[in-house]
């Protein structure tokens, strides 16, 4: 049996990691036993993050273009049916979410006061009270660090708004009238971009980011296509 090492549900999601609930759905996608465990310091992983798993040899495979990998190494293709062509534009669609899209997400959530008010609870309550404080002040100064040198913690709200619209019509635009990025049923990239714009709709508080995507007619209702399909 695998088991998935995940940060714990939340907002209604398998996890408040996009990419663990990605790896949850590549998982239910490939038919495979796996069961999860939740974890909510992920410092002994190998590479220091979430998703990771725990094969049946017991080697833990962390990071989840790995977990895809290991999936396809023992039989399971993910795009069935999708043309070289399609699965060169999967890739760019892929990295576009979590390479960009991601980072707005992880800038609304920690950068945004009153997400970040409720986020400190629900990622950290489990904190002793006295330590609380101190630990998350310095995750956030931290984050808020990486995401200013990225550019991206450097914009205004509408500077990124504009700065990811395009990436959203490309999506939408892709989806067109069909269920999923590549037709009608769910491909890698839906498990990759299903999560990651879900993720952005499920802000504890309504952001101008997540208002945009969850008005969007076809981007929602991709979404919930999305998590029917592979919860
Ligand atoms: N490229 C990785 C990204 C994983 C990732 O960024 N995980 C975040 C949560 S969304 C994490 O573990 N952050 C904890 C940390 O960096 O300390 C993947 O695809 O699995």
């Amino acid at each position: 049996m695998i088991t998935l090492y995940t940060f714990a549900a939340g907002f209604g999601q398998f996890s408040y990691s996009p990419f663990c609930t990605k790896a949850a759905w590549l998982l239910n996608l490939s038919n495979v036993e796996w069961q999860r465990t939740d974890l909510s310091d992920p410092r002994k992983m190998p590479l220091g993050k979430l998703p990771a798993i725990g094969i049946p040899d017991g080697t833990i495979i962390p990071d989840s273009d790995n977990i895809r990998d290991y999936l396809e190494k023992q039989g399971h293709d993910f795009d069935v049916g999708v043309s070289a062509r399609d699965k060169a534009a999967s890739r760019a669609f892929i990295r576009m979410a979590e390479e960009h899209i991601y980072f707005h997400q992880v800038q609304d959530r920690w950068g945004d006061d009153a997400n970040w008010a409720v986020i400190k609870q629900e990622y950290f309550g489990f904190l002793p009270f006295l330590i609380r404080g101190m630990v998350t002040r310095g995750l956030r100064k931290s984050l808020m660090g990486m995401l200013h040198k990225m550019g991206i913690g450097r914009m205004t709200v509408e500077q990124r708004l504009a700065r990811i619209e395009p990436d959203l019509q490309a999506i939408a635009t892709q989806i067109g009238d069909r269920s999923f990025l590549f037709g009608d049923t769910p491909t890698a990239a839906d498990a990759s971009l299903g999560a990651i714009l879900g993720g952005i709709i499920a802000a504890p508080v309504p952001t101008p980011l997540s208002r945009r995507v969850s008005r969007d007619p076809v981007l929602s209702a991709y979404v919930a296509r999305c998590a029917a399909a592979m919860d």
